[in-house]
């Protein structure tokens, strides 16, 4: 366990402040997991302390799409804050990130908390308000998003921006699984997926993030968001491209990036 995590947060957030990619902290040092897990929440914590708040958490890596993509073969998770939350159909501004990608995901919002070591996907349904069709924003703060794993966690999971869809519904009022989804960018099919492709279900990642937060004492409050991970491999954004995420029943999320 390394003690000291000052050069490994320092660098992150500088990164995010400058825009300005660096090479991955493992390059430098050793990273374990629990250390990258600290860096993560001292990662976390400085947004808090520069005035956001924890609105709710992501998961990663819980396709095959995405595992395949990053070469990275297993799920992770990080928090989402309010400063990254954008209005569905607002413009994106790509200036504020260094190299901005998207992909299409399910979001849960949830009507209590959620916590514990035997949480189900059937409790994560019954503690849900409300599924919607989103967005997730990455910034990978390593230079062509080369990571490890222990790299992207302390990076809080690449997390920069999410955007939710304007129609959620019931969580029982839909098959999850069998959300299909549609991802276009400048009018161009780019890839397809259902809602299986996170771990048989989304609500079976989310109930996977709730077991993992349990081994840490921690879990997730009412009120909160989750994002079950992307269901397609991310596709990078550049000024002028629209992108637009089209889900069975949960309507679309367009973004236009400037
Ligand atoms: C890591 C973040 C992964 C997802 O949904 O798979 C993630 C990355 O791809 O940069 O948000
Ligand atoms: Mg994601």
């Amino acid at each position: 366990m390394t003690d000291d995590l000052t050069p490994f947060v320092d660098t992150l957030v500088a990164a995010v402040r400058d825009r300005r990619a660096t090479s991955p902290l493992t390059d430098s040092r050793e990273l374990d997991e629990p250390t990258a897990l600290r860096v993560q929440d001292a990662v976390v914590r400085a947004r808090i302390d520069a005035g956001a708040t924890l609105v709710g958490a992501k998961l990663g890596l819980t396709s095959a799409a995405k595992q395949r993509q990053m070469k990275v073969d297993r799920p992770l998770y990080g928090w989402l804050t309010d400063d990254m939350q954008v209005d569905t159909g607002a413009a994106v501004l790509c200036e504020r990130y260094i190299q901005p990608r998207v992909e299409p995901e399910i979001a849960f919002l949830l009507g209590r908390d959620l916590e514990g070591p035997q949480v189900t996907a059937a409790h994560v349904l019954a503690a849900t308000e409300a599924v919607f069709g989103a967005v997730d924003i990455l910034d990978s703060r390593y230079a062509g998003y080369a990571f490890t794993f222990n790299d992207v966690v302390a990076d809080n999971a690449s997390s920069a921006g999410f955007v939710l869809g304007g129609t959620p519904l019931d969580p029982y009022g839909v098959d999850l699984r069998l959300t299909g989804c549609v991802l276009e960018k400048n009018g161009e099919l780019v890839s397809t997926a259902a809602g299986a492709a996170v771990m048989g279900h989304p609500a079976a990642a989310v109930a996977w993030l709730v077991r993992a937060l349990a081994a840490r004492g921690r879990g997730l409050a009412g009120g909160q968001v989750v994002m079950a991970g992307g269901l397609t491999e991310a596709v990078a954004v550049a000024p002028g491209d629209t992108v637009v995420a089209t889900f069975d029943r949960l309507g679309s999320v367009e973004i236009p990036f400037r």
